[in-house]
């Protein structure tokens, strides 16, 4: 297997630009989904063709950045980093299903199910989820401690209250009357849980206090919020790679209240996150820098 942090000293990653780092969780993320002969099969395929098709990477990055800003360089932050965006990749994969949002492109590609097929696409959702908790588990030079907290933090995440439940309301509910706060909580549940999952694995990786890892805390959820919102807009890093409009119909807040007050429920997710991360990183810092070119229109 390749080094950890591959064409990139992690001494250096102190000082490394975003697209540095961002290259270096691409190298990673290949490496762990090449790691035996036996994977030109279409199950391992349509792994790595998902995982390696142009995402944005938002999850990784935020975990990255929050642990270094916090002084942790150390390389297993790249495979927690590829963790979570394989779990993330598994859930956009099942969501594109025909019986979840009947999606047929997704980063650019087709999606999975419309390249390989139903059964493969299920397959490797199963198979990704089992590959993320894998490098967790085996995650150098953490204690064994702080690893299972992580992957006990993603499985909530992603369980029947987490990514689940926000997907089964997102399906179920979505296009019933919803209150305001529903579809928040629905949101919640969608985004901010990876979202948060992502933060407080960084909280844990570099040691943070209380304090911080409870700043972090309300940075990941306003982040999930303001995400969500900006979606809804539009407004937000486009992602011209996925079915245009499926949102048409739903009880989504744009829907519920107009875009003009969506976009001040906007600016208040936003001008929470960035009143939580100054507490824990100063006026300036890599992630608000990050965090801030996710919202190209609210800034
Ligand atoms: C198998 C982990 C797992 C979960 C099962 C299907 C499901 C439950 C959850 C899906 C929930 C879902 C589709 C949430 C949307 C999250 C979201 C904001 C997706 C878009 O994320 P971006 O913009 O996409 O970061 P890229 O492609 O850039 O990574």
């Amino acid at each position: 297997m390749g080094s950890p942090f591959t064409g990139l000293a992690f001494d250096s990653v102190e000082f490394a630009s975003l697209a540095t780092i961002r290259q270096a969780l691409e190298t990673r993320l290949e490496e762990l989904l090449s790691d035996t002969n036996e994977n030109d099969d279409p199950v391992s395929q349509a792994m790595r063709s998902s995982v390696l098709a142009p995402g944005k990477r938002i999850r990784p990055l935020l975990l990255m950045l929050a642990a270094r800003d916090l002084g942790c360089t150390a390389p297993v932050l790249l495979d927690l980093g590829a963790s979570v965006e394989m779990i993330h990749t598994a859930s956009l994969i099942l969501d594109d299903l025909p019986c979840m949002d009947n999606a047929s492109m997704r980063r650019g590609r087709l999606t999975v199910h419309r390249q390989y097929g139903e059964d493969v696409a299920m397959l490797a959702v199963v198979a990704l989820l089992s590959r993320a908790f894998g490098v967790v588990s085996e995650a150098a030079g953490l204690s064994s401690e702080r690893r299972a907290l992580m992957v006990s933090l993603l499985s909530q995440a992603i369980g029947a209250q987490g990514l689940v439940r926000g997907q089964y309301e997102d399906l179920h509910e979505a296009h019933r009357p919803r209150s305001v706060t529903d579809v928040m909580t629905t949101n919640s549940r969608k985004t901010g849980a990876l979202f948060q999952a992502s933060m407080r694995m960084a909280a844990l990786a570099a040691g943070a206090d209380r304090a911080a890892t409870d700043a972090l805390d309300r940075v990941a959820l306003a982040l999930g919020q303001a995400y969500q919102l900006c979606d809804d807009l539009s407004d937000c890093s486009p992602d011209h790679g996925k079915d245009a409009d499926q949102d048409r119909d739903k009880a989504t807040l744009v829907n519920l209240l107009g875009a003009e007050e969506v976009r001040r429920l906007l600016n208040e997710q936003l001008e929470e996150a960035d009143r939580h991360l100054t507490i824990v990183y100063g006026p300036r810092s890599a992630l608000g820098n990050f965090m801030r070119s996710l919202f190209p229109h609210s800034w």
